[in-house]
């Protein structure tokens, strides 16, 4: 995970005996090292000039333990500015119903299962809504996970509206005192028009009070540009990056931090139920900073 980051801000950021920085020098090195590891441009350039004037401030002699200090804070900050504000386990409301949206494959109806999975370990009474109703093999897919951790599915034909699906799955919510309802969507290209008047129709009838995009981490910068595209037709509140795991060049946390201002909640790291962390911005940090 992050090897990329790693190692390069280690290897460009080691302390040179008594050795004078070269300003230059070491700023190309540190925006190299971005635009490699999947920074965008203009989370790279925001950390290159925060560090500019952080020399240029310096009374002193800048040693690269300064530079190092400087660029962390730097990262740190971005991360800080948009960190999650709500308790996934204490929402204040019940039931908390959350809708996962999302592009084809990321990941979403893995990561709806693990997340009820987290729930139900935490004695969270919780319901989950079959809404992929695209694909029959979607709702068998779910069928399976929600049997192996346990948790009950709101299901209807293949082809039905996944509006209703949302619906039933709330009522049952609301008659048994359920905490959440967790409702699965067909992966959408921005360009499916259909799909997108689906979802519009299905945020009317289930009014979730948190829409979460699921991104994959591997797409690295573009997972901005889908964002925006999504969030022009369908707003989202945060974000779950998955497959992590898979994920060598780590600078895609720090873009989606920086240029999408919502916040990351949870990461996946694998394919397994228990592959899937809330996401501690602190727990990033020491992966890829020496
Ligand atoms: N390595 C890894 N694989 C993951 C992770 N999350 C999901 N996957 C895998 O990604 C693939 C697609 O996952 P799905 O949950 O079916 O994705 P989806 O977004 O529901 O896909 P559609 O319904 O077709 O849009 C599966 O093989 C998952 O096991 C993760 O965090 N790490
Ligand atoms: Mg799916």
């Amino acid at each position: 995970m992050f090897e990329s980051l790693r190692k390069k801000f280690g290897k460009a950021l080691q302390e040179e005996d008594g050795q004078e920085i070269r300003k230059t020098e070491i700023e190309n090195n540190i925006r190299t090292i971005l635009l490699e590891s999947d920074v965008s441009f203009e989370t790279a350039e925001r950390i290159i000039t925060e560090l500019e004037d952080f020399i240029a401030r310096s009374k002193k002699r800048v040693s690269m333990t300064d530079v190092r200090v400087a660029v962390k804070e730097s990262v740190e900050s971005i991360l800080q500015e948009n960190e999650a504000g709500t308790d996934i386990l204490n929402p204040g409301k019940k039931p908390y119903v959350i809708l996962f949206l999302g592009i084809n494959g990321t990941g979403k109806t893995t990561t709806v299962a693990k997340i009820a999975n987290y729930l139900k370990s935490n004695n969270r009474r919780v319901v989950v809504a079959a809404s992929d109703t695209f694909r029959a093999g979607a709702i068998e897919q779910l069928g399976i996970l929600c049997d192996r951790i346990g948790v009950h599915l709101i299901k209807h034909e293949a082809g039905s509206d996944p509006a209703s699906v949302a619906f039933d799955a709330i009522e049952h919510a609301n008659a048994r005192n359920l905490d959440y309802v967790l409702i699965d969507s067909a992966g959408r290209m921005q360009t499916n028009k259909n799909l997108l008047q689906e979802m519009k129709k299905m945020k009317r009838v289930a009014k979730p009070d948190l829409t979460v995009l699921v991104l994959d981490a591997m797409i690295g910068q573009d997972a901005v540009h889908q964002a925006e595209t999504f969030n022009k037709e369908t707003p989202f509140d945060a974000v779950i990056l998955t497959k992590l795991d898979t994920d060598a060049r780590g600078g895609a946390i720090l873009t989606i931090s920086d240029q999408l201002k919502k916040p990351i909640i949870f990461v996946g790291t694998g394919q397994e139920m228990g592959d899937l962390q809330t996401f501690d911005y602190k727990w990033y940090l020491d992966r890829i900073m020496p």
